[in-house]
């Protein structure tokens, strides 16, 4: 294989919902082009880029999948990515390795969420897209109703630069409005090939129709074509071209094509569109990186050869026999097979042995990369999703890709007690995978939490851990971490008493105790006067007192806010010990919290959602059947912004039932906000469930 200097190369992420064809469709591409040596199929479990076990047992994509096609002297870098939101990590991933996007939508089912999610994304990151109708050939194909769905939905500034000669079972032509040609093709063809002819009869009215649209959209786009197009001249093939290369990377065009992946009609027509179409990899925006120790000096980084090495890893991927294996895209400089990198995010140096490209799960190696190219290696020491690789002389840190954060958490633990460190590690190695599955101790709970961007995305991770680390995870419904503190104040006595021959135990001590006002914590105050205990002993009945206030007095949670003063005591001068002045303080806070109308705190979280207008009425009213508190609510965009508080308790599973309750397309972020006074039915229950679990624990005890 030749090299490909960055000119020579575009860098294409593939997205769209789940089940659009975005994998057929860079498996077609692919082979078509000739890289790819099968035409593989999503069903048969044969795609190039689905490869993973859990991707060929489940039929669709859960990581990102690396491929290329070789084409008039260009190498197309294509970036499959998985449609469903519970995986869109990867798919923004993919993004942000790429220069442009494919925005894949199926002619029967449309624009769904995935789409929608993923369209914004590329726009947001100034990705030209190039919109592909996939599935021609399917039962009730409409390309014109996707177009206007696209209009609606998407953008107005969608325009066809392809229409299909008859759709469904009858699709078996495409005409581009740029040449004026047709490709008609035929049942059964290998690698797309097809007959080129005029615009046949039956095709004639709708180019009529799209063709001044497009010219009218392209000269709209430039002034000069305008003038041009107003005085009624005609337009150039080539002026049409880089008009529209043009707009297309000021986002005032988005052409549209469409495809058949599983007959191979069309993937001429696509791959050269992006080669002519789609930016370079020489001409990607200036991008700004941070050195030196603070990341306080930026520097500009250039897709040259001949500056120094910068690449972003934006996917590690656990192969079983090979390891991790390390992608990346080389912004800037080139690199040859062997070279030494250095991590600057972590402070190593790195050895590429076996640099490699991509295609599918195999992997090629090359000499040489080039500034702009896309490449992997495997067997980095301490490498992962997100650093900079760079070099010594010049250390660098590229702007962090920024993932979706966890919308759902659930407790985990491993069904085989003696596979806890086994499913400790797992973990933490799908988290290098994947920033989105994220793993937290909770030491009030005892318990691992992990979350994810959704219940599938979770359930995935499971099979994962039990392949590739041989542990059988369970998940559950997660603790919560309730507390109790007092709202009267009380005072008593702790009296240790303890006589068995030699020498004894003594201590004693009177407190009182007092509420704190939310937050404030626990305050020890020593009002002892005239020596009624002994300075030394004190902070040990401060200690014991704190130690019980851990189990709480109503339900096992630990009782916080509230202040307690020693005022008196006795001692003993031969039997008193610290030992024994602590045990004084239990019993102090045992006889003495009871009394001062302990009550059940529980967490809150606030919790800001945006959400379709639409759906704002069920977004509150389901928010208000969870004892949420509404804060406010804000018009944006197109969408509206809710904030409000929640109790914890109430917010399971939210992630699946407003996903629901919106189509998918509500977004929200959650984070603590603290504790209140649980009400009187909530305490209750939870009082109850643990007095009901304390009798079970002593019974299986005895
Ligand atoms: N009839 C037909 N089916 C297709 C075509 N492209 C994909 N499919 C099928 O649609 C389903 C989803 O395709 P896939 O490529 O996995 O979509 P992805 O989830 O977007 O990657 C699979 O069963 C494919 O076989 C096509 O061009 N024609
Ligand atoms: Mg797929």
């Amino acid at each position: 294989m030749r090299e490909y200097k960055g000119s020579e190369i575009r860098n294409i992420a593939v997205v769209g919902h789940g089940a659009s064809g975005k994998t057929s469709l860079v498996d077609a591409l692919a082979f078509v082009s000739g890289s790819s040596k099968r035409h593989g199929s999503v069903k048969d479990g044969t795609a190039l880029t689905d490869t993973g076990a859990e991707e060929i047992e489940r039929g669709y994509s859960i990581n990102l999948g690396p491929a290329f096609a070789e084409w008039q002297d260009t190498k197309i870098n294509l970036i499959d990515t998985p449609g469903y939101l519970d995986f869109q990590g990867d798919a923004i991933a993919g993004l942000a390795a790429a220069d442009g996007a494919l925005c894949v939508i199926p002619a029967t089912a449309g624009v769904e969420t995935g789409t929608e999610r993923m369209f914004r994304e590329a726009v947001k990151r100034r990705d030209p897209v190039l919109f592909v109708v996939s599935m021609m050939d399917k039962e009730h194909a409409d390309f014109d109703r996707i177009y206007q769905q696209i209009k609606l939905r998407l953008t107005t500034k969608v325009i066809p630069v392809e229409i299909p000669i008859g759709e469904g079972a009858g699709f078996h032509g495409i005409v581009n409005l740029f040449t004026r040609r047709a490709h008609q093709f035929k049942r059964g063809v290998k690698t797309g090939e097809y007959d080129e002819t005029d615009i046949p009869a039956e095709a004639q009215e709708q180019f009529d129709r799209y063709y001044s649209e497009l010219i009218e959209s392209i000269s709209a786009t430039d002034d000069t074509l305008l003038e041009h197009y107003l005085e009624g001249g005609e337009i150039s093939r080539e002026e049409a071209i880089v008009g529209m290369k043009e707009a297309m990377k000021r986002m005032e065009l988005f052409p549209l094509f469409c495809v058949s992946s599983e007959l191979n009609y069309g993937m001429q027509a696509v791959l050269s569109t992006i080669v002519e179409l789609m930016p370079t990899a020489y001409e990607m925006e200036e991008l700004h990186a941070f050195k030196g120790a603070e990341g306080d000096t930026v520097v500009e980084i250039h897709a040259k050869d001949d500056a120094p090495c910068a690449a972003q890893v934006f996917k590690t991927m656990s192969e079983p026999h090979v390891g991790d294996v390390t992608f990346f895209r080389l912004f800037s400089g080139s690199i040859n097979n062997g070279d030494e990198l250095y991590n600057a995010t972590r402070s190593g140096v790195e050895k590429l042995n076996h640099l490699s490209i991509a295609q599918g799960k195999e992997r090629i190696e090359v000499p040489r990369l080039h500034a702009g190219d896309i490449g992997c290696v495997a067997k980095l020491r301490n490498t992962h999703t997100n650093d900079t690789l760079s070099t010594r002389q010049h250390p660098v840190r590229l702007p962090l890709i920024e993932f979706p954060e966890g919308q759902i958490g659930m407790a985990v633990h491993a069904s085989n007690r003696a596979d806890e460190e086994k499913l400790q590690q797992g973990l933490h190695r799908l988290h290098d995978e994947d920033p989105t599955f994220e793993v937290q101790y909770n030491a009030e709970t005892h318990e691992t939490i992990v979350s994810g961007l959704g219940e599938r995305h979770l359930e995935v991770n499971t099979a994962k851990l039990k392949r590739k680390f041989g542990v059988t995870a369970e998940l559950s419904k997660p603790r919560i971490a309730y507390r109790e503190t007092i709202r009267g104040k009380g005072e008593g006595q702790g009296r240790h008493k303890k006589q068995s021959g030699g020498r004894g135990q003594f201590g004693d001590c009177w407190v009182r105790f007092a509420p704190q006002p939310r937050g404030a914590g626990y305050i020890f105050v020593d009002q002892i006067v005239g020596g009624a205990i002994p300075r030394g002993f004190i902070p040990a009945v401060d200690k014991g007192i704190q130690e019980a206030a851990v189990r709480g007095v109503l339900a096992g949670f630990p009782l916080v806010d509230f202040r307690v003063e020693i005022f008196d005591g006795s001692y003993h001068t031969v039997d008193s010990n610290e030992m024994s002045f602590k045990m004084a303080g239990i019993l102090a806070f045992k006889a003495v919290a009871a009394k001062c109308k302990p009550v059940l705190l529980e967490p809150l979280d606030e919790i800001e959602i945006h959400t379709p207008d639409d759906y704002m009425g069920d977004v509150l009213g389901d928010l208000s059947s969870r004892r949420g508190h509404i804060l406010g609510t804000e018009p944006g965009d197109h969408e509206t912004v809710i904030r409000a508080v929640v109790p914890q308790a109430e917010l399971h599973g939210y992630a699946s039932s407003i996903q629901s309750m919106t189509q998918g397309r509500a977004t929200f972020h959650r984070q603590f906000k603290g504790y209140e006074e649980a009400p009187n039915e909530v305490a209750q229950k939870v009082i109850d469930e643990h007095a009901k679990e304390r009798e079970e624990e002593l019974a299986t005890a005895h």
